[in-house]
């Protein structure tokens, strides 16, 4: 230990100086490129790709997790994950699901009154303003128990979970209106709504069983669903699939593809042919095209609607009565259907087709306002024949899935699943523009903000479903592979491959890192899921613990208001009786940047991360006598793994003492001494460090200003400990004396500490010298 002190000095000392040992360059470009077998090609890729350590992206992508029911951030186009942000399930690091504050949000995603511990994430998509993505919020969808979750980006965090009230599926979510007034979700497997449990067989499909479409209703400055003011469409059961918002002209409008609208019922065990033929017999499926704005209004007068579940339900007789609901046929088994940036234009896909059809938002319109249609379905909703509604169709490849669009006018892009490659075309002049191969057979691709009114271009990343030979292999189950690929030029070049490795993720949106703005810290005492004060704040100082009994029923809880700082946890001690409900409510009282704290404990499924600022609570019942030791998970300080404690589940009616009476060693007043000797050699460095910042000038730079004020605390809580040090030396009390001499030095490790970033900082970003 005293060895380890010695060696933390003398390097403290080290860097202070500025001494590095400079490592010689052995390798040119051209050696490096011989012994790994690089071309030019490559190391242009690697340029394009490349970001030197420090560096930032300029896109952050946010990717559904698929079965993870996570959402997983990388940057563009480094292809660096950053996060994985815990959605339907939980996540130990973040301790989404162990802390009570998350738990209440999981809570809401219960189905059935079931707990769900994982979520089938397809289509995130962000809040919009005047259809930009402004960076706000973010959505994402669960496709096997229909749901949509709101995490807010302001911390990155989940707030909230909404159950479809009608839904037992929905694939097609969440994509959001223009100004984010709804987020559209539609049902994709038909059943009975949610609550009708009379019907149990597959007998009566077509009067039974039913589709949807819900636009929920979000709340832009509370960043909440309001499931209150949603409505649903009920819709005929044609498996509906994805849908996307009009904008520009088609602005109040949304289209939703569909499939299996022969209404098929399969069952092969039996002899019949199976869904996936009696599914695809027909030549065309319906895309359903549906007046949001009109039907919010009429909702809102009580025209129209119905309350079903505590949730708006407008039948399909309204909406036909109202002009709220068309079908227009459009190519077999589509995918993506998506509204060009101008919003003139509706592409669709059609999966079993090698075409790309474009039909014309104006045409529609006019069929509309015209009533020019070729008949109605067997529910009596309108068709619009597809020649009255379609500009042209264009050969792009076999299976073709999803568009994206470029910032070039006119130009999209198309994935081919069959294929495997993605297709540029021009679908003002129906005309192919580029095709590149891709590893291997693509799902979802994505331009950056490539589903907004203004695309930025550059990149475009392809979702690949298989990987095959990509990587190294990793067993019978293979990484997704994510393709980035530089769009910016007349020609598509392919840059990189980046494995994912946690479920598959269906759709990724990517958005301007510099809309972004991340908070680093909480407000002191904050509850991160309400995002209000917790009742549970602790201020530095007003730790305690408070045990309650309910006289009636004998039980006990203990509420144990504690805080967290580099490098102990209050309390230290946890005295509870066996069949106590113990609470631990853990305020972080750092201010500094980065300096999070966890907290395990023994046998309770307790994993906490407390950030900056942040309160967060478990609770459990102490069921078992015992000692149970807690300790800090993040590696935050030197003393980290110090960053210790003990739960004491004690019997009823135990007779103990709490006095420590035999444990570890004894000081004397020589040890005394050659500790604050350490201390003063420690400050003399400090000293220096803190002449090196204040002659600079530092006060230009936000982020050492926060650096030294958190250096200028540890500093403080040093002062203390000395004092306290010095009270218990003269008592002659030696073994308290040196325990806070050696906390005053860890006091002054941590300042040191804050000291040297502080001082690297300024000599990366070329501080001035002021005095
Ligand atoms: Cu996998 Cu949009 Cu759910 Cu297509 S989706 S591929
Ligand atoms: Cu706090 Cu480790």
């Amino acid at each position: 230990m005293k060895f380890m002190k010695r060696m933390m000095v003398t390097s403290i000392v080290t860097s202070l100086l500025g001494l590095t040992t400079g490592s010689v360059m052995a390798d040119s470009l051209q050696d490096v490129m011989k012994a790994r077998g690089l071309t030019e090609k490559d190391i242009l890729a690697a340029a394009k790709t490349y970001t030197p350590t420090g560096g930032r992206d300029e896109f952050l992508a946010f990717s559904s997790g698929g079965q993870s029911g996570q959402v997983i951030v990388y940057g563009i186009p480094s292809m660096r994950i950053l996060k994985y942000i815990g959605v339907f399930t939980p996540e130990p690091w973040q301790g989404y699901g162990f802390d009570d504050e998350s738990k209440e949000v999981l809570k809401q995603g219960r189905v059935e009154g079931k707990d769900l511990t994982y979520g089938d994430t397809h289509h995130p998509a962000f809040t919009e303003t005047k259809g930009e993505s402004d960076g706000k919020f973010v959505f994402i969808n669960d496709k096997a128990n229909p749901r949509i979750a709101v995490i807010d980006l302001h911390d990155f965090e989940t707030k909230q979970i909404v159950v479809n009230p009608f839904f037992r599926s929905s694939h097609g979510g969440a994509f959001v209106t223009p100004n984010s007034e709804y987020i559209m979700e539609a049902a994709q497997y038909a059943a009975p709504f949610v609550g009708n449990t009379e019907v149990v067989s597959l007998t009566n499909f077509n009067e039974d069983f039913r589709g949807g479409l819900t636009y929920w209703k979000f709340n832009t400055e509370e960043g909440r669903i309001k499931p209150d003011a949603s409505f649903t469409f009920e819709l005929p059961p044609y498996s509906q699939d994805l849908s996307d918002a009009g904008k520009g002209p088609s602005y109040g409008w949304g289209f939703t593809n569909s499939f299996c609208t022969e209404r098929y019922v399969g069952g092969i065990e039996k002899g019949r042919p199976p869904y996936e033929a009696g599914c695809s017999s027909k030549d065309t499926d319906f895309m359903h095209v549906t007046n949001w704005k009109k039907a919010a209004e009429l909702v809102a007068a009580g025209k129209i609607g119905k309350k079903v579940n505590g949730s708006t339900l407008i039948t399909m007789e309204q909406a036909v009565a109202n002009d709220l609901l068309f079908l227009i046929p459009e190519p077999k088994s589509p995918h993506g259907v998506d509204v060009s940036p101008d919003g003139t234009k509706i592409l669709v896909a059609g999966k079993l087709d090698s075409h790309a059809w474009v039909f014309d938002f104006a045409k529609i319109e006019k069929a509309i306002t015209d009533k020019n249609f070729e008949g109605k379905d067997p529910y009596g909703i309108p068709i619009i024949a597809i020649k009255t509604a379609l500009d042209k169709s264009v050969a792009v490849g076999l299976g073709p899935l999803h568009n994206q669009f470029d910032s070039k006018k006119c130009v999209a892009y198309t994935s081919i699943y069959v294929d495997s490659m993605i297709t540029k075309w021009d679908y003002c002049e129906g005309k192919v523009l580029d095709q590149l191969p891709i590893h291997y057979n693509v799902g979802h691709l994505m331009t950056m903000e490539g589903d907004t009114v203004s695309p930025k271009g550059k990149y475009l990343v392809a979702l690949n479903k298989l990987a095959i030979d990509r990587f190294n292999p990793v067993g019978p189950l293979h990484p997704q592979n994510h393709q980035l690929i530089d769009i910016s030029g007349e020609k598509m070049v392919l840059l990189y491959d980046m494995p994912i490795p946690l479920g598959e993720p269906h759709y990724v949106a990517a958005i301007q890192a510099s809309k972004l703005k991340p908070a680093v810290r909480y407000k002191s005492g904050t509850n991160s899921r309400t995002g209000k004060k917790s009742k549970w704040k602790t201020r530095a100082g007003r730790e305690k613990i408070v045990r309650k009994c309910d006289e009636a029923t004998g039980k006990c809880r203990v509420d144990v208001y504690g805080t967290t700082i580099r490098s102990h946890i209050t309390p230290e001690t946890i005295e509870v009786t066996e069949g106590d409900t113990v609470s631990i409510h853990l305020t972080n009282l750092e201010r500094a940047e980065d300096e999070t704290h966890g907290f395990a404990m023994y046998a309770q499924n307790v994993q906490l991360s407390i950030e900056p600022g942040k309160t967060a609570s478990a609770t459990f019942v102490a069921d078992k006598a015992g000692v149970y030791p807690y300790y800090c998970t993040e590696f935050c300080s030197a003393l980290h793994l110090e960053m210790q404690g003990y739960l004491l589940v004690q019997p009823k009616g135990y007779k103990g003492s709490s006095e420590i009476t035999s444990e570890g060693q004894t000081y004397t007043k020589a040890d005394y001494d050659k500790q604050v000797k350490t201390n003063i050699e420690t400050q003399g460095v400090i000293d220096s460090v803190v002449g090196f910042i204040t002659a600079r000038n530092f006060k230009d730079f936000p982020e050492v200003v926060a650096l030294v004020e958190d250096a200028t605390d540890q500093l403080g809580f040093a002062e203390d400990s000395k004092k306290k040090a010095a009270d218990f030396a003269e008592k002659g009390d030696w073994n308290k004396a040196m325990g806070w001499a050696n906390q005053w030095w860890q006091y002054q490790v941590k300042t040191a500490d804050m000291g040297l970033r502080a001082k690297t900082y300024l000599e990366e970003h070329d501080a001035k010298v002021v005095k």
